[in-house]
């Protein structure tokens, strides 16, 4: 059967404002809680560091957005997935009016990708809350985030009505279980932190995700926003109906998330887990009726799968991948120990789609590699990155495959389109891009960007509409 995209299908790339922009205290930007996040710490950091060069300068994306712009049209990109920084908007988050030169950047930005005919997809909150939301308030564990959100989130959708129909509630929403201070600005340490402060934070971001859909759709009933989640498969380790039942319910940790976005109320599931575990989420009056404002569509990150046993022998956490597990002996692993399962991507497809017959947008997949930029022998500059061709074609005929399976997608937006700061070990070794941008962790580089092979690659996958992979 041969494999097919649908037509106007959103090919693009996506990234993450503090990931790439750099200038992280100009133009009045405040403090955000991603700006003092130190390599590879999961809890709060408890001193803000004054010298980081890599974030004060990102990839410069600031000040060379133009360039960037320029080159993704090149490749043909039908949509540019990226945030609106927070703080660039309320530098402290909790003031009434929004900082001009903060929007004045988003609409310059949107303006370029509209004078090459790319629609901006718009994270509202990736790993960005204002450093003293998390510092004052205590992220999301404070109920007033909700309020703070809110003007946040009608002061953007005001102001870029005219220029972005597609937007994101917050990034991988569900990773606040293993980073609550990146991923939900709690100041807590982690090993303070009870559950029952982690979920009623969860609760309050719910609420703000489904206000932001009510208001998006007041606003305009034609845009469509998108709930988006760290998607990763949970394989039982063995067939023993204890590993499958285990499997399960770690899954529903995660599944919870997306549940509650599509489908606007607590699964059953978690209200056993709530009850075993003596956690009482607070409810205000109204809450129930908001969360009734479900999203348009489920959008997802996709990088590995994992595994899950009821041995307590064989789970051996801290290895493996990103959030630990087994790791799965019939899979090979990037550079960082992610472990690489194409087909897992049509797996999650259909799970989605079979759950909640909604569209699915995949936002974010790639490989992230050491790139050697190298001469070639006509004197060019090269970056002969045929794994990363290899790691996305193979993804792509898994997509291709679940559309076959007849499940409905919107499009695909390759992680770090463009080379930028890794946001768990915040280094720039870890690149992802089709462009090589010349910049190194001892910050030496001269920010010159170079079209890799696989820019090339993706160009001809775009404009075949993923025929040629
Ligand atoms: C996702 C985040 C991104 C991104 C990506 C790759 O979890 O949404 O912000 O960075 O992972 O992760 P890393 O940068 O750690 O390689």
């Amino acid at each position: 059967m041969e494999l097919q995209f649908p037509k106007g299908f959103l090919w693009g790339g996506a990234v993450a404002a503090n990931q790439l922009e750099g200038a992280y205290q100009e133009d009045g930007k405040g403090w955000s809680t991603q700006d003092v996040m130190p390599k590879g710490i999961k809890s709060a950091p408890t001193e803000v560091p004054t010298d980081d060069n890599m974030k004060l300068v990102g990839i410069d994306f600031y000040h060379r957005y133009k360039e960037d712009i320029k080159l993704f049209a090149e490749m043909g990109f039908k949509v540019f997935r990226t945030s609106i920084a927070w703080s660039r908007i309320f530098p402290k988050g909790d003031e009434l009016k929004p900082n001009e030169k903060g929007l004045q950047f988003y609409d310059d930005l949107f303006d370029e990708c509209h004078k090459y005919g790319i629609e901006p997809l718009v994270t509202i909150s990736h790993y960005e809350t204002p450093l003293h939301l998390a510092r004052e308030y205590d992220g999301w564990i404070n109920r007033k985030m909700v309020d703070f959100y809110e003007r946040y989130v009608r002061t953007i959708y005001n102001r870029y009505k005219n220029k972005v129909k597609y937007w994101l509630t917050f990034n991988e929403i569900n990773s606040i279980l293993e980073f609550p201070f990146m991923s939900g600005g709690i100041n807590t340490p982690l090993e303070k932190l009870s559950k029952q402060d982690l979920y009623q934070a969860i609760h309050h971001e719910f609420v703000a995700s489904a206000l932001a859909v009510k208001i998006c759709h007041e606003i305009n009933p034609d845009f469509q926003i998108g709930c988006m989640v760290l998607s990763m498969p949970i394989y039982p380790l063995t067939p023993h109906p204890d590993d499958v039942i285990k499997a399960m319910q770690s899954d529903h940790k995660n599944m919870f998330f997306a549940d509650v976005h599509a489908r606007g109320y607590y699964p059953g599931y978690m209200k056993r887990f709530f009850k075993e575990n003596g956690i009482h989420i607070h409810f205000e009056p109204g809450d129930e009726e908001i969360l009734k404002h479900t999203v348009d569509f489920i959008s997802f990150s996709y990088y590995m799968s994992t595994y899950e046993t009821a041995d307590p022998e064989k789970q051996i956490r801290g290895e493996g991948n990103l959030l630990g597990g087994v790791a799965n002996p019939f899979l090979e692993a990037s550079e960082w120990g992610w472990q690489i399962d194409p087909q897992g991507l049509r797996y999650v497809m259909n799970m989605f789609y079979d759950r909640y017959q909604k569209p699915l947008f995949i936002v974010e997949n790639g490989l992230g590699a050491v790139d050697q930029l190298v001469v070639d022998g006509n004197g060019e500059k090269v970056i002969n990155d045929d794994y990363r061709i290899n790691y996305l074609r193979d993804h792509l005929v898994q997509v291709a495959e679940a559309i076959a399976d007849g499940v409905e997608v919107m499009g695909y937006t390759s992680w770090g389109c463009i080379d930028l700061v890794s946001a768990t070990s915040a280094e720039l070794k870890k690149r992802y891009g089709f462009i090589y941008v010349d910049r190194h962790d001892d910050g030496s580089g001269t920010l010159d960007r170079y079209r890799k092979k696989s820019f090339y690659w993706y160009k001809e996958v775009i404009e075949s509409n993923g025929q040629n992979l």
